[in-house]
Formats: C-alpha cells, sequence, structure tokens
C-alpha cells in the first residue's frame, strides 16, 4: 500500500480499519487535479455522475443521493463520552463502549469488494498555527470528490501533521444506506468519528459539521477558541477602512447568500468580500484583536432560491468545476431547481424521473446542493487564505422569525450578546430531516453542532470575551411577514443596509435608539428613499411589542430550564433584565 507517511500512530489506525472494513483495496488520495479527475471519469462511467452540459457547465456534474438519504439525520447523530452529563440537553448521547457494541459491528466488512479511499486534509490554512489536520476514511467515491473541494487535500496535511498523534479519524462507510441503521458517532474524548449507513453532506463530509463544528467546538472549549456556524465577510468602505464581520445563522437561512452580497446598485463605493459562508474558527490574537479563519475550501451551498438576483456571485461561480447534487436535470443537460429561473417545459427530477411544472412535486430536492471550490467565487477576499485570519469588527447573530423580532438590533454588551446568541430562535428548515417550520430554540445557530454541554458553551463564550475588547454583538432577522406570509423586508443584496449601520455602529457613525431588546436604528438610517419600503412596514420591521417578547421570555425560561444548573448567572441576570426592561416599557 502507498503512501508518504511515517506516522506510526497513523498506519496503525489505518490498519485497524482496514481489519474491520474489508476492503478489497486502499488507495490514499493525493488531492491532485488528475485524482479527481479520474475519479470523476470513472463514476462518469459508472453511470454515478452525469456530466452536464460542457457549453454552459464545464467540468460540472449531477449526482442523485439516495432518497432516504438527502439531509444531516439528527436524530441518528450522536456525542460519545463517559459521562452523559458532559453532552448536555441538546445532544443525543452513547457511552464509547456503547458505541464499540452497537456502531462499531455495522463497519464489519462493510467496503467488501470496494476501494477504501484515505483523505488526509488540513482545516483552515495549511500554513496557519490554527489550522487542524484530520484523515477521513471512505469508500464512497462521491464523498472524495467532494471533499476535494471542501477541505485542503492532499500530501500537505501528511506532512504538517508529521510524526503527531494530533488529528481527527473519521471512518465513514457507505454501507447499506439503511436509515434505521444511520449513526453519526463522534467520540468527543480521542477526537474520533464514525459514520455509517449515509453518504450525504453534514452526515458524511466528516471535515464539515462533525470535525469543524462538533468536535472543534470542544477542542475550542479546552484551548481557549470558539469553533462557529459563522460565514465571514469583508465590507471596504468607500473611505478605505476594511471590516470583517462574522454572522450566525442556522442550516439554510441564507449565509452563502450573505457571505456573497452584492450591495445594491444605488449604494456605491463599498466592497463587500467572501471568506467563507459556514464555519468560523475564531480567537483573540496576542493583540486582543478577534480573529477568524474559515476551516473550508469550497461552499456546499443550497441550490433552491439561488438565482441572479438573490445571489448573481453564486450563480456566476457555480458555472463551472460544480458538483450538484439532487438538482434537477434539463432537457439541454443543465441543472435547475426551483427559483432558479422560469420552470423548463419538461425535466428529470431530483430521482431520476420525468418532470413537469404541472406535477405536484419539486424537481429539485429542497436541500440540493452545489460543491464549488472557494477559488471560483467572484467575490473572494484576497485575505482567505491568511494564516492569521482576519480582524472582526461585529458579530452578528440571526434566526428565521416570521414574527417578534426586528430586523436589526444591537446588544448592550458582551454578556448581553451572548445572551441574545444563546437565546436565539429559528423555524426549522429543510437541511435535516426533522419537521420544516417550527420554531425551536437554536443557540448561535449551533444547537445540532455543539459537541458538549450547551450550558458549559455558554459559559466559554462569556469568559472568551471578558477580558478582551471584544466586538460589539448585533441580531438581525430577514424573515418577518405579514398575515399573508409575504416578507416584509426586501433581503438578498438590500441585506446590505443592515451591515451599512452595523459597520457605521463600529466606526461610531449611526445611532441608535434604545429599546427594551436592545438598540435600534433609526428608520431613516435604514430605509433609504430608493428602497420604497412603505412607511408602515419600516415601523412593523423595526417595532418592539413588549407583551409578546415577555411571551417570548417564558419561553427562554422554559428553554434555560432544560439547560439545568451549568447556565451561567450572567445569562440569568440578564435575563432579568430583560424582563424588567420589558415590564418597564409597559407602565
Ligand atoms: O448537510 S450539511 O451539514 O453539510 C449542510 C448544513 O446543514 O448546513
Ligand atoms: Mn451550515
Amino acid at each position: 500500500m502507498f503512501h508518504s507517511t511515517t506516522n506510526k500512530n497513523l498506519i496503525h489506525w489505518i490498519e485497524e480499519c482496514a481489519t474491520l472494513c474489508v476492503p478489497q483495496n486502499i488507495v490514499w488520495c493525493d488531492g491532485s487535479e488528475e485524482e479527481q479527475n479520474v475519479l470523476i471519469k470513472s463514476m462518469t462511467d459508472q453511470g454515478e455522475l452525469i456530466s452536464l452540459n460542457p457549453d454552459h457547465f464545464p467540468s460540472s456534474y449531477l449526482y442523485r443521493s439516495h432518497p432516504n438519504d438527502v439531509a444531516r439525520d439528527e436524530s441518528k447523530t450522536f456525542i460519545c463520552c463517559e459521562h452523559k452529563s458532559d453532552s448536555g440537553p441538546t445532544n443525543n448521547w452513547m457511552s464509547p463502549q456503547q458505541a464499540e457494541q452497537s456502531i462499531k459491528p455495522l463497519f464489519q466488512n462493510c467496503m467488501k469488494q470496494r476501494t477504501m479511499y484515505i483523505i488526509p486534509y488540513v482545516m483552515g490554512p495549511i500554513d496557519s498555527p490554527f489550522s487542524k489536520v484530520g484523515i477521513q476514511i471512505t469508500d464512497s467515491p462521491y464523498i472524495v470528490i467532494n471533499m476535494n473541494i471542501m477541505a485542503r487535500v492532499g500530501n500537505d496535511a501528511l506532512k504538517k501533521l508529521g510524526n503527531s498523534h494530533d488529528y481527527v479519524k473519521g471512518m465513514h462507510g457507505l454501507g447499506t444506506l439503511d436509515p434505521n441503521q444511520r449513526f453519526i458517532a463522534h467520540f468527543t474524548e480521542s477526537n474520533t468519528i464514525w459514520s455509517i449507513n449515509s453518504g450525504y453532506g453534514g452526515n458524511a463530509l466528516l471535515s464539515k459539521k462533525c470535525f469543524a463544528l462538533r468536535l472543534a467546538s470542544v477542542m475550542g472549549k479546552n484551548e481557549g477558541w470558539l469553533a462557529e456556524h459563522m460565514l465571514i465577510l469583508g465590507i471596504r468602505t468607500p473611505e478605505n477602512k476594511q471590516h470583517y464581520v462574522v454572522a450566525a445563522l442556522p442550516s439554510s437561512c441564507g449565509k452563502t447568500n450573505l457571505a456573497m452580497l452584492q450591495p445594491p446598485y444605488s449604494i456605491k463605493g463599498y466592497e463587500i468580500t467572501t471568506v467563507g459562508d459556514d464555519i468560523a474558527w475564531l480567537r483573540f490574537d496576542d493583540q486582543g484583536v478577534l480573529r477568524a479563519i474559515n476551516p473550508e475550501a469550497g461552499f456546499f451551498g443550497v441550490a433552491p432560491g439561488t438565482n441572479t438576483t438573490t445571489n448573481p456571485n453564486a450563480m456566476n461561480m457555480i458555472h463551472r468545476n460544480t458538483i450538484f447534487t439532487n438538482v434537477g436535470l434539463t432537457d439541454n443537460r443543465c441543472p435547475w431547481w426551483e427559483g432558479m429561473s422560469e420552470p423548463p417545459e419538461t425535466a428529470i427530477d431530483w430521482q431520476g424521473t420525468t418532470w413537469t411544472p404541472n406535477n405536484n412535486t419539486c424537481a429539485a430536492h429542497p436541500n440540493s446542493r452545489y460543491t464549488t471550490p472557494l477559488t471560483e467565487c467572484p467575490t473572494l477576499a484576497t485575505t482567505w487564505d491568511d494564516p492569521q485570519g482576519v480582524p472582526i469588527s461585529a458579530i452578528i447573530f440571526g434566526g428565521r422569525r416570521a414574527k417578534l423580532t426586528p430586523l436589526i438590533y444591537q446588544a448592550y454588551s458582551w454578556n448581553h450578546g451572548v445572551f441574545i446568541g444563546a437565546t436565539m430562535a429559528s423555524e426549522t428548515t429543510a437541511a435535516a430531516t426533522t419537521p420544516v417550520g417550527t420554531i425551536r430554540r437554536d443557540p448561535m445557530a449551533m444547537r445540532p453542532f455543539c459537541g458538549y454541554h450547551i450550558g458549559d458553551y455558554f459559559n466559554h463564550w462569556l469568559d472568551f470575551g471578558k477580558n478582551n475588547q471584544s466586538p460589539p454583538v448585533f441580531a438581525v432577522n430577514w424573515f418577518r411577514t405579514n398575515d399573508n406570509g409575504q416578507f416584509l423586508w426586501p433581503g438578498f443584496g438590500e441585506n446590505f443596509r443592515v451591515l451599512q449601520w452595523i459597520i457605521e455602529r463600529c466606526e461610531g457613525i449611526a445611532e441608535a435608539q434604545e429599546t427594551p431588546i436592545g438598540m435600534i436604528p433609526y428608520a431613516s438610517d435604514i430605509f433609504a428613499e430608493d428602497l420604497n419600503v412603505p412607511h408602515s412596514i419600516q415601523q412593523e420591521l423595526l417595532s418592539v411589542t413588549p407583551t409578546h417578547w415577555l411571551n417570548e421570555c417564558e419561553d427562554i425560561d422554559i428553554f434555560f430550564q432544560t439547560v439545568g444548573s451549568s447556565l451561567p448567572s450572567a445569562l440569568i441576570q440578564e435575563h432579568q433584565s430583560l424582563k424588567g426592561r420589558l415590564k418597564n416599557a409597559l407602565l
């Protein structure tokens, strides 16, 4: 077996996996273009990938996953640590011993007559002191070609690792794809991931949610940094000041669109650049400046709804070197999804059957995706690969709330900001197999991704900003609707106006009005005349209704009770203060 490592620990682990999974052969991946082309060719020859129209989508392909394997499965996702109490109320828990008994046997012989690929990769810029090495084993060539886009794969990773034992071991087997036997298990005390019986997205690309969030959140707690479900974007002002902000929003709530936003035509002189769209690793540097790196190297973006208005930069980017998963296919062999353009007269849907707009079904699965390298992004920041990361001016939390939460508000302090993040709630989306559209508490958009007790996580956040020049914290909600369910705010490129206010707050230029929940803008600072949002809707978008918020506080109380005794007293105090301010407003 060829490999370019002398790392005994690694070689031993690979041998163990091979003994368990019994593959026909073993291939060490180097992340090269040649390797990618060979795999793509063999998958295309076998009909597993469909080559798209080379005139419109050169080097781009369509893959269809199994219809029962189309999203993250939170009910099959486990944290396996010694003590159940360390996993907390937001995780499923299994003891490592139990996992050994009930999950490990599922890997036995699972790669018979199949190839076992070994993927060495780095999360973060190769030379960054903050980057970490992972090794993923998989028998899915689809996962290999996606990993080659999503992470920095190749010998650089083995070189960076040297003989160290400090790497994340990820073992993935496609198995039978039986959803009842599906497990995504995270051993947070030994940096190991086991994933069996799924080949899709965050269940199987082990670098992404499993490593860069669940395991990394635990590393961050132990080492004094944060692994967050956040995009990173740059804003250069007409005065040539370069800012970066991070924003946490749940899956399928527009992180990618925000990260590549194109400012409205009427606003001149600003430049938006993209560092990342899903995950940020944050730490304070020696000067006390908060810095962020994007551990990933590609986008795994939601296709439906993406079009030349909602995200012109993404539309431009996905026209080459892209793998589409579960989108529709036009007669012209181009990808199509709901919300992309006028529907074609006929198409093949994501399950491979003939489709017309009269069908009562979607051509593309609601969680269909595109996988594209960061380097294809037209707005990619020149600093995207900077080993030191980029300096962060503001932290933004957001959710999908049809009612209650205003378009934008600012926290009064770091602790208040952590409270706002910790009590975020959002309507569920198609990114997970749970029912869509119900409101659930999704602290920091990390509910499905925090690898340890959520109360300890809140404590870590509070500590993290305590002794530093912590940046201001904001909350946004693009998703307010009227009684007919229509969005009140135009969103997408117009979200720039909210970013602009945030930056002006950071620079001390913009004014704000105090409300019980935080500081909100004056309407005239957001709703310029060319925006054409009627006055009454402006009011509604910025309204704070104390009685509604007092109801919200009751719901927060219920959530806080589930957190239990590790809920930080600072958050209880923030909650008391909020209730006090709301009650005062009613007097
Ligand atoms: O399926 S993924 O976890 O990769 C995408 C997401 O849910 O954000
Ligand atoms: Mn995500």
